[in-house]
Formats: structure tokens, C-alpha cells, sequence
């Protein structure tokens, strides 16, 4: 399918004609979290332009919540065995990627998150190679760099995998620099392309009744968003809600599930503030949700974008968060929201009591937020940015069944042969 253009006949508007129809694999993970809503948002986004979008992974995205032209779902099976103490995940997924690629005549294949993902497309790409030109491009999310793929156990198949893709992007200028130190990349050019929100359905919105049933004698609401990991740090957004109270009648609305969750209930209770905690657990709806919040609070340990601070800022809510990586790329100190060192939640509670008792400032804030997520964040301004990094990878020279089979006739290793390796490196 590579360089087809779009059938004239189709129904797609003229211009689309025009362009390049690609087939595009896209892995991530399924479950709640961020990098899969970005690869999914993403697929969705590249549908809508007409491209023939695979999703690869164990179980439907979530975000995938409906018919979808153009859209595909590739479930990886994973055979159980006795000997097999641990899941095989990993190679169940490579197998899986050679079927697609070769049936769906794939032209990228673009993983989130670099482990197992990374290190599975290079497996699938090795074992196509003869008969097709994949190109693999990898996108980093944050702790497959900033934690676990740190560990000994996997920091050289991470930096392997890295060196190996076609095509390298993070999701924050943060994320790069950790990238390039923490692995000692030298000759891999990665790009920086920003997480994106579709700015039209992440908009501020009427109250979804939230704010009656939880705050129904006017109290502030302030909300968290996440999926309750120790980096999270929910626990503090209790804290913080804890000093709020000394001087403004306010609730915390906590969204979504995980570790941590039952220490936060534990911690509210400690403090005898339960009553002024509600967790709502996993919601769909966000949209509305997040409309509902005064403030949104994200004071995380580490975290490579922060994808949920853009979320609110889309709805028209002020963020108070921590310098943490990638976050002050996202939320402007003093215009869009405020920032403070991890686990200050004092100061956290002052910056939310100066947003929450100053109407004009916070009005302020909250037309920047907003202003902020359109005009840098909007689907509409970073999609393209996807787009042409692929048309670029496949621009370039092939690497075919061809000259793979001569090279190996004459016994040598074909990708040192042409260089082809090397073609990417810049
Ligand atoms: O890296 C992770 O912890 C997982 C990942 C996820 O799937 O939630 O989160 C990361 O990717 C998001 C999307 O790009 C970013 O918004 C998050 O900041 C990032 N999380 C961390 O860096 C902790």
C-alpha cells in the first residue's frame, strides 16, 4: 500500500484524494493509562484522515469505544503452558506483528512504550525482512525511560531496541534529554512530538450534576486524575486538600483506580477528612467530569508529560502540580496553573487557596489553560507532525526482499552490507 493513493471513487473529500493513504500497526497498551490513550487517540485521528489504522494488543483499547472507519483490532493471543512459568508476551507479540504486517501489507509499525513493544517490532521486523520493508517507529512515553527500563535487567534491550527503530520520538523535550543520558544514545536523532488533545471534545462544559451532588453548598472542587500509582503520589492531593480546608470550604474528587488508592481512603480518614474525599474510581465522561473542578492537582513524583494536567487545561481548569519532568512543558507557572517541588504540599495548598479565593485570577488562568491546550496542544496541529515522519521513513531508499536475498548469497550481513542500518542513524 505504500505511496497508493487514496481510489478517486472513494468517499473521503477531494483533497484526501490527494494525499498518501498509509497502512499503519499501532501497539500499545490497553489498559488505563496514558500512552495508550495517546497511541489510541492517535490511530483514531489517523483513521479520520483515511489511513488504515491495526491496533495490535492483548485486549481493545479502551479509548477504542465504538465503531471506527478504517479502524482495526488485532487481539494477541497468548497460549497457555505449563513449562511456561512466565507469559511469553513478548513473542506472542512479535508473531502477531509478522501476521498483520504481512496480510494488512503494513507499512509503519509505531509501538508506545518502548518495553516489550520495541524490542517485539524488531524481532517482527527480522523475521519479514525478505519479503517487506517495515518501518518500526518507537514512541517513548516515560518510565520505560525514566524507571523500569533503568533496570539491569532490561536498560540494554531498551537502548538496543531504541538504536534499532527507524524512527525515535518522546513526548516531551524532558523525555529526550533523559533518553539521550540514561542510555547513552549517540547516534539516534529523536524527535519531540507532544502528547495532543482533541481540543473540541475536551472542552469546559456545562456541570454534569457533579458538582450538586458533591459540592452542594458551593464548596470548591478540586480533582486527580490517575491511575493511582506510588509516582502519582495521590496521597498528597489529600494533603493538600487538608490545608485547603484550614481556609476554603472544598471537596477532592479522585478519578480512577490503582495502588495507591486505599491509602489515600486511609490517609483522608486519618486526618478526619474523609468526608470531604470522594473516589469515584475508573469514569468515562471526563470530559464533563473535569469541567465540574476548580483546580486540578497533579503532584506527581515523575512524570514525563502529564497528559491528565492537559486534559483539565482543555476543559478550562487551572493546574497545580509539581516541576516534575516533563510537566512544566505542559502547565505554565503563573499563567496556566502553578508548579512546586515534589511533595511541597504546602505550598500546592497555598498556590490552590490563591486560585481558589482571587475570581479574576482564576478566570485568568483558566481562558490561559484553555488558550494554552488549543493553540499548542489541539489533535488538529500535532497530527501532522506524525504523518510526516512516516512519509519520510518511507521515502527513503528500500530495504527489499531482493538485494536481502543477494546479500545473503553472498554471505553477508545484508544491513551492514548497503548500510541500511545506518540510513537512519543521523
Ligand atoms: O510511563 C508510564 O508510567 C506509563 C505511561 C502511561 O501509560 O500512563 O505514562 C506516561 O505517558 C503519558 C503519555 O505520554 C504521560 O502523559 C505520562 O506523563 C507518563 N507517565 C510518567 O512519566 C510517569
Amino acid at each position: 500500500m505504500r505511496g497508493r493513493k487514496a481510489a478517486d471513487n472513494s468517499h473521503f473529500l477531494k483533497e484526501l484524494s490527494e494525499r498518501t493513504v498509509m497502512n499503519i500497526g499501532i501497539v500499545c497498551y490497553p489498559t488505563y493509562g496514558g500512552s495508550g490513550v495517546v497511541a489510541t487517540e492517535l490511530g483514531k485521528a489517523l483513521a479520520m484522515e483515511g489511513h488504515q489504522v491495526h491496533f495490535i494488543t492483548y485486549a481493545m483499547p479502551f479509548r477504542l469505544d465504538g465503531f471506527y472507519n478504517n479502524v482495526f483490532y488485532h487481539e494477541v493471543e497468548m497460549p497457555n503452558y505449563p513449562l511456561f512459568e512466565f507469559q511469553l508476551y513478548t513473542l506472542a507479540l512479535a508473531s502477531k506483528m509478522v501476521d498483520v504486517i504481512r496480510y494488512e501489507k503494513l507499512d509503519i509499525l509505531h509501538v508506545h512504550y518502548a518495553i516489550p513493544h520495541a524490542t517485539s517490532a524488531y524481532l517482527a521486523k527480522q523475521m519479514i525482512q525478505k519479503e517487506h520493508d517495515i518501518k518500526i517507529v518507537t514512541t517513548l512515553h516515560g518510565t520505560d525511560i525514566t524507571l523500569i527500563g533503568l533496570e539491569p535487567s532490561f536498560l540494554p534491550l531498551v537502548k538496543f531496541a531504541i538504536e534499532e527503530s527507524d524512527a525515535v520520538t518522546s513526548v516531551s523535550r524532558f523525555l529526550r534529554e533523559k533518553t539521550l543520558t540514561n542510555f547513552n544514545i549517540k547516534n539516534k536523532e529523536i524527535d519531540v512530538i507532544p502528547n495532543f488533545i482533541d481540543t473540541e471534545l475536551y472542552t469546559p462544559s456545562l456541570d454534569c450534576g457533579l458538582r450538586k451532588q458533591y459540592a452542594p453548598q458551593g464548596e470548591k472542587i478540586l480533582m486527580h486524575v490517575s491511575n493511582f500509582r506510588p509516582v502519582k503520589r495521590v496521597s498528597d492531593t489529600v494533603r493538600i486538600l487538608h490545608e485547603v480546608l484550614k481556609s476554603v470550604p472544598a471537596k477532592l474528587i479522585l478519578i480512577g483506580d490503582g495502588p495507591d488508592r486505599s491509602e489515600a481512603e486511609r490517609l483522608s480518614r486519618e486526618l478526619g477528612i474523609a468526608e470531604h474525599v470522594r473516589f469515584l474510581g475508573k469514569q468515562t465522561g471526563l470530559p464533563q467530569i473535569l469541567s465540574a473542578a476548580d483546580v486540578f492537582l497533579l503532584p506527581s513524583q515523575s512524570e514525563s508529560f502529564g497528559l491528565s494536567a492537559l486534559e483539565a487545561m482543555s476543559c478550562g481548569v487551572p493546574v497545580v502540580a509539581t516541576s516534575s519532568g516533563g510537566i512544566p512543558e505542559v502547565v505554565v507557572h503563573g499563567e496556566t496553573g502553578y508548579i512546586a517541588e515534589i511533595g511541597d504540599t504546602e505550598r500546592m495548598a497555598k498556590y490552590v487557596v490563591d486560585l481558589l479565593t482571587n475570581a479574576k485570577k482564576h478566570k485568568r488562568f483558566s481562558e490561559a489553560s484553555r488558550q494554552r491546550a488549543v493553540e499548542e496542544f489541539e489533535t488538529k496541529l500535532l497530527l501532522p507532525h506524525y504523518t510526516a515522519l512516516y512519509e519520510r521513513l518511507l521515502a527513503q531508499p528500500q530495504h527489499n526482499s531482493v538485494s536481502t536475498a543477494n546479500d545473503a548469497s553472498n554471505g553477508l550481513n545484508s544491513s551492514a552490507q548497503n548500510g541500511y542500518i545506518m540510513d537512519f542513524v543521523v
